[in-house]
């Protein structure tokens, strides 16, 4: 059907078809998020797309956006792609919907929320309900589509006064636009008060309420109190404090909403390769004897001098006393931690030899935070978090390397992750005054200890840093020496050897596949 023959009348403009794409797609993607907000299994069909997208992605994709992006920003990045493809293709199939082709409209509606349902089954835990949003949605952008199109259409002209016309030839017909506007403007208006009361329905789902009533047992045997942390000393201003707070904790993860679990329903289950399969509840996990431990953790895509790495107090239940108490078979030599949104990542079972690896219910004497894991998270003194660190637990699978692997390992990163010694300057920054300051920083080699820090200024003698208090062996120490500035161009570098005499390799590697190496090094101008 060609579009001059829709009707004796004019054809709307061009534009009018761009307002009825886009506001259908807006009136469907608020009937998403509406219906999403009904259940708390239920999420919201642009995300879920998202969630596909980053899974399908290539690495070189995902690597891209890392970089430009950050590791949060990338995924705000990722929803707003999808929703200007959405407007942009409802844009045009607005243009042809307008113009007498319905079909078209109703075939891409149909499309878009068959591909919104199947990327909400995909979702990890995704029951068959889980298809409503994106179908709703849908259903809700077709009909917006017609009743658009049918706005659009020319009408008989209002008459005023007696026809001028001879009996027998066709009213004129006009397009009505005050009308066009006034409905489309009212269904836009609609379809923003539904995103809206539809995210706040979401948000009851949210677990920070759940985690504010939670009340945070006491360890066995209480650590004593951190001893003074020297980076409130005026002299090393810039310094990293001893422990980081939960608040400015680095935080990396694959999801584009936080997974909120309800304590009531949520589970530890100890599964697999074991003789006794477990399944503990929140009561039962905290009334276990919980201990204290110092722990640094860091992420595998920690630059050299970069801050995804940081220092906590942790309280939970030992990891080697849960797993003997299932009895791990003599053949499994993993264990695959397994959250709730289907993130994984495995560590060999020798890895349980004594030191304190935990599920941990709380981080700096606070329940964790909802970002950092809430209500359970792996952590394992030594390893990087990609192959340990799994937030908001819900499984814990003993298995085969040959048989699963963590999230991260078939894009391109190392099955075992060892956290290689690393040191950074925190101060000075680039620019700073003649004169005394402080050249200080942290260093890490969780398990080993730090043993020395040294740092070099220019082509001069490496020098010997004073170390800060050692908590144990599986956190950063703090570093600092005193350096009488003079003016211009400096190159300040830092390398720290561990508790067993080793030093960090000068040699650059990349971050991927196991971790960065390398010296940190910055060039300071001194005015
Ligand atoms: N569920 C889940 N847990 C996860 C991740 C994730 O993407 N999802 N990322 C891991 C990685 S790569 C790191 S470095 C640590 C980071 O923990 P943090 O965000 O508390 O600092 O969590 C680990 N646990
Ligand atoms: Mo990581």
């Amino acid at each position: 059907m060609s579009e001059t023959e829709i009707g004796d009348g004019p054809l709307p403009p061009r534009w009018w078809g761009v307002v009825v794409g886009l506001v259908a797609a807006g009136c469907g993607l608020a009937i998403g998020e509406l219906i999403a907000g009904f259940a708390r299994s239920l999420h919201s069909p642009v995300v879920s797309v998202g969630e596909r997208v980053r899974d399908l992605a290539p690495e070189w994709m995902v690597d891209f956006a890392k970089r430009n992006f950050g590791p949060e920003t990338d995924k705000l990045a990722a929803i707003w792609t999808i929703i200007a493809v959405i407007a942009i293709t409802a844009a045009i199939v607005g243009i042809f919907t307008v113009r007498g082709h319905k079909r078209l409209g109703l075939g891409f509606a149909a499309v878009f929320g068959v591909l919104g349902a199947w990327a909400a089954l995909e979702s990890a835990g995704a029951g068959f309900g889980s298809i409503f949003p994106a179908l709703l949605a849908a259903a809700t952008a077709a009909a917006v589509l017609l009743f658009g199109a049918y706005l659009a259409e020319p009408r008989v002209a209002p008459v005023a006064g007696p026809p001028r016309q001879p009996k027998g030839t066709p009213p004129p017909m006009v397009l009505d636009r005050r009308r066009f506007l006034k409905d489309t403007g009212m269904l836009a208006a609609g379809g923003l008060i539904v995103v809206s009361i539809g995210r706040s329905m979401q948000s009851r789902f949210n677990s920070q309420l759940e985690r504010a009533g939670v009340r945070v047992p006491v360890a066995k045997d209480p650590l004593p109190a951190p001893p003074a942390d020297p980076a409130i000393d005026v002299a090393n201003k810039g310094l990293s404090s001893l422990f980081t707070t939960n608040e400015s904790f680095y935080r990396i993860d694959t999801a584009f909403d936080i997974p909120s679990v309800s304590l009531d329903s949520w589970e530890l289950k100890v599964t697999g390769m074991v003789d006794k399969p477990l399944s503990l509840t929140f009561d039962q996990l905290s009334s276990r004897p919980l201990f204290e431990q110092d722990i640094t953790i860091s992420c595998v895509s920690n630059e050299v001098g970069g801050d995804l790495v940081g220092n906590a107090r942790w309280l939970g239940c030992r990891l080697d006393d849960l797993l003997h108490e299932a009895g791990i078979h003599p053949d499994a030599d993993q264990v695959l931690g397994i959250s709730v949104d289907g993130f994984t990542a495995g560590f060999p079972v020798d890895t349980l030899d004594g030191r304190d690896a935990m599920v941990a219910i709380a981080m700096n004497g606070e329940a964790l935070p909802v970002a950092h894991g809430f209500p359970a998270r792996i952590i394992v003194p030594g390893l990087y978090g990609y192959v340990s660190a799994v937030k908001w637990l819900q499984e814990i699978k003993l298995t085969r390397f040959d048989q699963d692997e963590g999230y991260w390992i078939p894009r391109g990163w190392a099955a075992l992750g060892p956290i290689k010694t690393q040191s950074r300057i925190d101060t000075p920054r680039s620019k700073i005054v003649a004169g005394t300051h402080a050249i200080a920083g942290v260093a890490w080699a969780p398990t080993r200890g730090i043993g020395r820090v040294e740092v070099q200024v220019d082509d001069g003698p490496w020098m010997d840093a004073t170390l800060g208090p050692a908590l144990n062996q599986l956190t950063w120490r703090q570093w600092w020496v005193k350096w009488d500035a003079t003016s211009g161009r400096h190159q300040l570098r830092v390398r720290a050897t561990d508790g067993a005499g080793e030093t960090q390799t000068e040699e650059r590697a990349d971050v991927a596949p196991d971790g960065a190496t390398g010296w940190h090094t910055i060039r300071v101008t001194v005015d």
